[in-house]
């Protein structure tokens, strides 16, 4: 006579996972992911757990569903895209059995943090100051950095420039800027 035991040793086996999420900057949001217990007949809670680079650790938390037979919220928390310049944030899931850590499934995602348009181009200075020459044409050279900088990104970060008199009235008629259209500064 044979006595078949129902050993213990398949891993979780994902159910409801992803490879990339987008969402937008600044908009915490959740999503669910579900693993089940390799050994069906078994049918072990699963639980979760996620690791991030060190510095990420704060934007990201998972949580297991009530008993470990429903899954996960993985939760992405308030992002500063503008603060952190980076849009890219790589995790590991881990589904694991319940009763056992290593009889687990890890899985590698990325969370992609789309840009909004929310910042202004802020001058580099509120205030410039050169001498002129009457009657001649030149080109003016402010001798600190001039321009603009829009810590968006891409698109969101271009602005356009014009001239615009304060006194004496069509004053900037005598001048013209260029280029008209900026972008941001490289800041690598
Ligand atoms: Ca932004
Ligand atoms: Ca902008």
């Amino acid at each position: 006579m044979t006595i078949v035991e129902n050993v213990e040793r398949r891993v979780p086996r994902w159910v409801e996972i992803f490879a990339v999420q987008q969402q937008d900057e600044k908009t915490p949001r959740n999503y669910t992911v579900r693993a089940i217990d390799g050994d069906t007949g078994i049918n072990r809670p699963i639980y979760y757990k996620i690791e991030t680079a060190e510095e990420d650790k704060e934007y990201f938390d998972i949580v297991t569903v009530d008993g470990g037979h429903h899954g996960a919220i993985l939760v992405v928390k308030y992002i500063n895209r503008d603060e952190l310049q980076r849009e890219l944030f790589p995790l590991t899931i881990t589904a694991y059995k319940s009763n056992n850590e290593s009889l687990a499934t890890p899985t590698n995602v990325v969370i992609i943090i789309n840009d909004i348009n929310d910042n202004a181009p802020e001058p580099f200075k509120e205030e410039y100051t050169v001498e002129i020459m009457e009657e001649t044409a030149q080109t003016l050279n402010f001798d600190e950095e001039f321009g603009f900088h829009d810590i968006d990104l891409g698109q969101n970060a271009q602005y356009t420039v014009r001239l615009e008199s304060d006194y004496p009235p069509g004053a900037a008629d005598a001048f013209f800027i260029a280029p008209e259209v900026g972008y941001q500064r490289q800041t690598s």
